[in-house]
């Protein structure tokens, strides 16, 4: 017995490694010319050129051999294909909305909901923008409208709900604009650009107070929402026996619908849907599918794809596994913590969030320092990470001016069930080494930039 006795205990994976996918490392010289090429944005990096790739947890995670093996019984039937009904009844089961239309992932159930909707005109008032889901409200007509409580865009706040809605902000808003021009309140669990921060109980069960008796809807963003059930477990009174599928259940109760990324908490390469309990809104997104997406019993996916989000969500659960999952992130975020590099408090629940405003604080917010960051931890490393500060926040779209959101942020992201805790410190060093070369780094200008979410393809070049 080691001495003295530790006082917890760890969490370790609950699973071991049956297949493994080699890993390349890269010489200096090549990271130069492959992120030069890039136009030092990392999402235009060749895969191949990545060493350990955190750039998102949205589609890269490791399936389990009980998902593959599903995905054997893929039933690729044009129509009525078996899986449908598994995810579906799997789908009622685990977050307990009536009806399901599948699409080919999240943003394909943003655009369908956005459309039904949103009137031009509208005010959708959320929990801090996502950048997909914005996007499609904007092109529907409507104009989001952030009604996150004011410590989400504080990185050193401590608040252990900063995903929570602010109820004056919302009822200011009620007030302001009349009820009939919001059609929804668009609320995340977890937030991702707030730094992966959940919203209690407690704050959704209040909104839906506020917002029921106006008449207006909440559509629930429930990419992560286990991740916030596990927060929720582990943070908020009266919850802590409850189960993680308990929570979760409880948590989508309080809302008519949600989109989903299963890409993140369902454990696929692939995949999303829409799900309401409305019949009418349930119709017209089920006839709209049949024109974006594909039949309303696949909606853009194949039968197999379908079989192992159903399969992932039996998985998703699972307390185990979900202890571990936000474990590896907090291993990460507590190392860079005690190494007093400045990221985003408390640790997110997918992701680690640096603090490029802090770490680069010589260099304007025009000139991208979250973009030069991510730059600077491939150059020196080839760890792979993304921006998500001035660049994701793109132009506003009536004025057309850059937005200047307070958080400017790497996203350092955890895919689940891929990397190991040797991953996380060869990346927390890599982290480290760039954090004690801050000084001598310059800023960026952008020399291309593309008209809608301009992050993924916009080009740099250095100062
Ligand atoms: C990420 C991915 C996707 C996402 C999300 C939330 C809370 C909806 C979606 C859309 C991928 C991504 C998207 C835009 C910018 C960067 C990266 N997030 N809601 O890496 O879902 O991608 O399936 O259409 O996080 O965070 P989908």
């Amino acid at each position: 017995m080691p001495y003295p006795k530790p006082s917890r205990r760890s969490w370790a994976e609950p699973f071991k490694i049956k297949v493994v996918e080699p890993l390349k490392t890269t010489t200096h010289e090549h990271r130069v010319k492959a992120i030069k090429e890039a136009g030092y944005n990392t999402f235009l990096l060749r895969s191949g050129d990545v060493y350990i790739d955190l750039l998102t947890d949205s589609g890269t995670n490791a399936m389990s051999d009980y998902q593959w093996a599903g995905m054997m019984l893929g039933d690729e039937a044009y129509a009525g294909s078996k899986n449908f009904y598994h995810l579906e009844s799997s789908m009622q089961k685990y977050y307990g909305y009536k009806y399901l239309v599948p699409t080919h992932q999240g943003r394909g159930a943003e655009h369908i909901i956005s459309q039904i909707l949103i009137k031009p005109g509208d005010y959708i008032p959320g929990n801090m923008y996502f950048t997909t889901t914005r996007e499609h409200q904007e092109l529907a007509g409507g104009t989001f409208v952030d009604v996150i409580i004011d410590e989400a865009h504080d990185s050193e706040s401590n608040h252990p709900f900063k995903g929570n809605v602010d109820l004056q902000k919302l009822e200011d808003l009620i007030k302001k604009v009349g009820p009939k021009k919001i059609p929804y309140a668009s609320v995340a669990a977890t937030v991702n650009m707030a730094g992966g921060q959940p919203i209690s109980i407690g704050n959704i069960k209040a909104v839906r107070k506020m917002t029921e008796k106006h008449g207006i809807k909440i559509i629930l963003d429930a990419t992560r929402a286990v991740e916030n059930a596990y927060f929720i477990k582990t943070r908020e009174k009266g919850y802590e026996k409850k189960s993680i599928e308990a929570i979760l259940k409880e948590l989508c109760s309080f809302t008519d619908g949600c989109t989903m990324s299963g890409k993140k908490d369902l454990l696929v390469n692939i995949g999303g849907f829409l799900a309401v309990n409305d019949k009418d809104v349930f119709d017209e997104a089920r006839n709209m599918v049949v024109v974006f997406e594909g039949l309303h019993t696949y909606g853009g996916l194949a039968g197999r794809d379908l079989e192992a989000m159903a399969r992932g969500m039996e998985e998703m659960v699972e307390e185990t596994y979900i202890r571990s999952r936000i474990g590896q992130v907090e291993y990460l975020g507590q190392k860079l913590i005690d190494w007093e590099i400045p990221i985003v408090r408390p640790i997110g629940g997918h992701a680690v969030f640096l603090d490029a405003k802090k770490i680069y604080s010589h260099i304007q917010q025009d000139q991208f320092p979250a973009q030069t960051l991510a730059a600077e931890i491939y150059l020196d490393s080839g760890v792979r990470t993304m921006e998500r500060g001035i660049v994701s926040a793109g132009r506003d779209s009536k004025t057309g001016e850059n937005r200047h959101p307070k958080l400017e942020l790497v996203r350092v992201t955890i895919p689940r069930r891929v990397y190991t805790q040797a991953h996380m410190d060869v990346t927390a060093e890599s982290i480290l080494e760039v954090y004690e070369n801050r000084k001598k780094v310059k800023g960026m200008r952008m020399i291309y930039e593309p008209k809608h979410l301009r992050f993924f393809q916009a080009k740099f070049a250095r100062t």
